[in-house]
This record gives structure tokens, sequence and C-alpha cells, in this order.
């Protein structure tokens, strides 16, 4: 019977690295769990293009730093996220001066130089990459996201962007990254999309699965489905924010002031079975991480519902383990 005492990480030292996402205050606040517990961790918003290159000719690696040193200090991998997305990215990047739209070239320049900085500064410090973040879109009608990236690059920005990081960082793993990975007709368009990228010559090493998920949805047939198909693409498989919210995504209900029993069953369960899940796949996945490290500082008290309380990880708001880390360290 294995206890708290045991590291979760040693536990699976024979499957696949334990990772969490951290910010510069969790280093601090939530280090002794992480040191103990986990192998590796990924920026949150820090390693995100706004957050080191803020400005045309201003790159700002003050944050970036402290997180990398943490991992370097630790011993710990350290994972990059993300150079692609439509999300905190800056408008400057996508319009010059007089606000017009720059040209293609020039978007792919100013990404080139972009991976250029960030790869210099961390070099192998950095093993894998999240190169493209969210490119596929949820409606069930389209397949790609209409972002900038796609409108002034063309269909051939995921392409471009994997060749670039591939050139700049010609030894990390190379990821490509969404989330409702686990939804059929979403699963279908990710794994073309990887599988597409693959077949026309991509460097690309692996599709990372976000698996935000929540204690109703999806189901864990779906997920089962999923792990199958991602599994068979001949690709590595991470499992790369992972967390299990206790609300349905719909659900904009703000006055739980604690969860339920039921709800905390439920999540240890999900947790239970999925980690049990990943440690059939443990050929294909090399990495599973959280996104978060405790529930007292998650990115799900603010989203979708402002200020509302979630618990969706594996300590709970005084740092203690929860159910759903007993479940899945006993195997
Ligand atoms: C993720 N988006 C991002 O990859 C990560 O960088 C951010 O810190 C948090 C979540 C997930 C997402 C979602 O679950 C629902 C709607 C939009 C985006």
């Amino acid at each position: 019977m294995r206890d708290q005492d045991q590291s979760l990480y040693d536990v699976y030292k024979d499957y696949f690295s334990i990772g969490a996402a951290v910010n510069i205050r969790t280093i601090k606040s939530h280090k002794d769990i992480l040191i103990k517990h986990f192998n590796s961790i990924t920026a949150e918003n820090e390693m995100k293009f706004e957050s080191l290159h803020p400005k045309m000719d201003q790159y700002d690696f003050t944050n970036s730093d402290l997180i990398y040193h943490f991992a370097r200090t630790n011993n710990m991998e350290l994972r990059g996220h993300t150079f692609v997305w439509h999300n905190q990215t800056p408008n400057w990047v996508f319009e010059d001066k007089n606000k017009q739209r720059v040209s293609r070239e020039t978007l792919l320049q100013t990404l080139e130089q972009h991976v250029s900085a960030v790869v210099y500064r961390y070099g192998e410090g950095i093993y894998c990459w999240d190169v493209v973040n969210e490119a596929v879109e949820d409606r069930k009608t389209e397949y790609l996201r209409d972002t900038k990236w796609l409108q002034i690059i063309g269909e051939d920005y995921l392409m471009k962007a994997f060749e670039i990081a591939h050139k700049k960082a010609p030894s990390a793993l190379l990821f490509y990254n969404d989330y409702n990975e686990s939804n059929p007709e979403k699963r279908k368009k990710i794994a073309n999309l990887v599988f597409t990228l693959k077949k026309n010559g991509a460097p690309i090493h692996g599709v990372g699965l976000q698996c935000h998920w929540n204690i109703f949805d999806p189901s864990f047939d779906d997920i089962k489905r999923s792990f199958e198909i991602y599994g068979s693409l001949g690709l590595k498989v991470q499992v790369t924010e992972m967390d299990i919210s206790m609300f349905e995504f719909s659900d904009r209900r703000a006055d739980l002031v604690k969860p339920t029993v039921e709800m905390i069953e439920k999540q240890a369960t999900l947790y239970e079975k999925a980690f049990k899940l990943f440690r059939e796949y443990k050929e294909v996945i090399n990495g599973v991480t959280l996104w978060g490290v405790a529930d007292d500082e998650n990115w799900l008290d603010h989203f979708p519902v402002r200020d509302r309380k979630n618990w969706p990880l594996l300590f709970d708001e005084n740092h203690e383990p929860k159910e759903a880390f007993y479940r899945i360290l006993q195997f």
C-alpha cells in the first residue's frame, strides 16, 4: 500500500514524467509539492508570445527565466508553451505601425526571429515545444480555426511553423496541442490534421492532448476511444493540461462553497480510470501534465465563470493530497 510519503513522479518513473503548470508565484508557494511529486513543469503564461515578446524590439525573459531556473535547479523537465496561438499574442505581430495587416513573409519572419531568440536563450533546457496551440475549430462545420495566422499566412501556416521550430531547435520534440480532444467530431479533425502534417513531411513528433475535463464530460468511453485513435498515429502522445472541473462547461452556477462528497468521489474515480488508461499507453505517452498544482490557485477559479471557485487538481486548498491523488498513486 502506498502512502502520501511516496513521490508521485517516482511511482510513475517507468511510465512517463509527471508535470504541472506553474507560474512565478507557485514556484515559490507550491515549491515543496512540486519538488516532491513532479519531475516536469510548463510555464502557465510566462513563455507565451505576449509575455516573452511584448513589443517588436523588446523581449522580456524576466519571468520565464525564473521558471527555467526552477526547472534546472530541481532537475525537472521543462515543456515549452507555446509559439503559435490565436490568444495571448500581441497585435504588433499581425499589424504594422499604420494598423495595416502585415504580409505573409513578414509574419513568417517575425515567427522565425521569435523562435530563434527564445531557443537561443534556453537551448536544450526546453526539451519539447507546443509549436501550434488550438488550431482546430470547435464548430462542427468548420475545420481550421479562423485566426490571423491562417488569414495572413494561409493553410500551410502549421507546416511552416513546424519547419521553423525544427530549424531553430533541431533537438526539441515538437507538438501540436489542442483541447476538446476527446469530442468525437473535433478528435477526427485533430487526428486528421496531425496525420496530414506528418504525411506531408512536417517535423512533428507528437500530439498534445490538453484534457481539460469535468466530472460529467467527456465520457470515459470517448476518452478511451481517443487514446486508441491518437495512440495509433505513429506519434508521441502527451497529456499536456489535465484538470477535472467540478462543473459542466455550460454550467454557470456560482453558489457552491465546497464540493460535495459525490463530486469528490466522481473526480477521484475519473482521475483513477484516466491514469490507468495512461499507464496502458505508456509506450506512446511520454508525459502527463496537470494544469496547476493545488486547488488554492488554478485557472478555473476565473474561467469560464468569473470569481467562481473550482477544485480541479490533485492537491487541496491546504496543499494536502486529495482522494484523487491517492487513487492515482495506488495501482
Ligand atoms: C488552454 N486553453 C491554453 O492552452 C492554456 O495556455 C491556458 O493557460 C489555459 C487553457 C484551453 C481552452 C479551454 O479549455 C476552453 C476554451 C478555450 C481554451
